[in-house]
């Protein structure tokens, strides 16, 4: 009697052996692939923490062009109002970038996994045009907004970035470039030196297309200011035929707040963050850290820039 039961559950059995041994099987794959995850992630995690660097960077440009705009994206605080925020965003004619704001964040607030590891020290200028003011509301000139940008590069890019990897000199791409406010950043802090750690951040740019007609414009323009029989260092006109852009656009939030947010498109937008970060890395191989004199400024002795020859004192 039994052995006839035992036949008749022996499909039975059998069918749950196998149940058992597929869920086994899957079981085993799924820990294995959940062990690889959390192992790899792990790895890379490492792999960043020592690779973990920091970097300079000052936003110029004039104003209304974007450059807090800019400073949000970067550090990733495009969501926080002015309130809380770092960087001030101007709405209209109220000029809300009065002196240096700065603030030191992994890139994008380290949400963007390819460059978490990389740290940022950002200076958001106030706008060149003769529009910044300072904090009691008078109205400041733009050789004081010069002077606060460069107390700014002496005072707080140092210690672990050691000097300023980057000038990120924000342009409206559907503007005109302004020549004036190129000349006044020139002659504050020398062709040369401007030219080697500069990159240019084309704003308001289609990133479908991105074009660099207002880059070749804009080394023609520097070219020509140049070309005005300053002493040039050699080599200073190959280093403005280098200068690179990256391409970046802002949506308004339609909250009513009339403030930036990403745009629809954001894979574009961080490839060119992820491009930008590049540069930089790129640039801070030599960073800026006001020691020479500037070749055209013989006249006005600046204890910083020491004689030309030697350094003499700190800034
Ligand atoms: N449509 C559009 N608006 C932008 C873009 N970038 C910035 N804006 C807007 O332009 C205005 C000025 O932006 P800010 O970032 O404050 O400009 P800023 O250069 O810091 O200006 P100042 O500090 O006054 O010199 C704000 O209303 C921004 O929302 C962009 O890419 N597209
Ligand atoms: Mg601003």
């Amino acid at each position: 009697m039994l052995e006839v039961i035992g036949k008749e559950l022996e499909p039975f059995r059998q069918q749950a052996s196998e149940n058992f041994q597929q869920t086994l099987q899957a079981l085993e794959k799924n820990i294995n692939q959940h062990t690889t995850n959390v192992v790899s992630k792990a790895v890379l995690e490492i792999k960043n923490q020592q690779k973990e660097e920091t970097h300079s960077v000052v936003l110029l440009g004039d104003t209304g062009v974007g450059k807090s705009t800019v400073a949000r994206y970067l550090s990733g605080t495009l969501d926080t109002g002015n309130a809380e925020n770092p960087f001030k965003v101007s709405h209209g004619e109220t000029v809300l970038t009065n002196e240096v704001h700065r603030y030191t964040d992994n890139v994008f607030g380290g949400k963007l996994e390819e460059v978490k590891y990389v740290k940022l020290h950002i200076g958001d200028t106030p706008g060149l045009g003769g529009t910044a003011e300072n904090i009691e509301g008078e109205k400041i000139s733009d050789e004081e907004v010069l002077e606060l940008i460069r107390g700014h590069i002496n005072l707080h890019c140092k210690g672990e970035t050691q000097g300023l990897s980057a000038f990120l000199l924000v342009l409206d791409n559907n503007a005109d470039i302004n020549a004036e406010s190129l000349k006044l950043y020139i002659n504050k802090f020398t062709a040369e030196d401007l030219a080697k750690n500069l990159i240019l951040v084309l704003n308001r740019s289609k990133l479908k297309t991105m074009d660099d007609e207002t880059l070749e414009l804009f080394k023609g323009e520097f070219l020509e200011i140049i070309g005005d029989g300053r002493p040039l260092r050699p080599g200073t006109k190959e280093l403005v035929g280098n200068i690179k852009a990256v391409h970046f656009n802002f949506s308004k939030s339609d909250n009513g707040s009339k403030d930036p947010c990403l745009p629809k498109d954001q894979e574009m937008l961080h490839e060119q963050l992820k491009e930008l970060v590049k540069l930089i890395q790129e640039k801070g191989k030599h960073k800026y850290r006001c020691l020479k004199r500037p070749l055209n400024s013989s006249t006005s002795p600046d204890p910083c820039r020491g004689n030309g020859k030697k350094l003499t004192k700190k800034c």
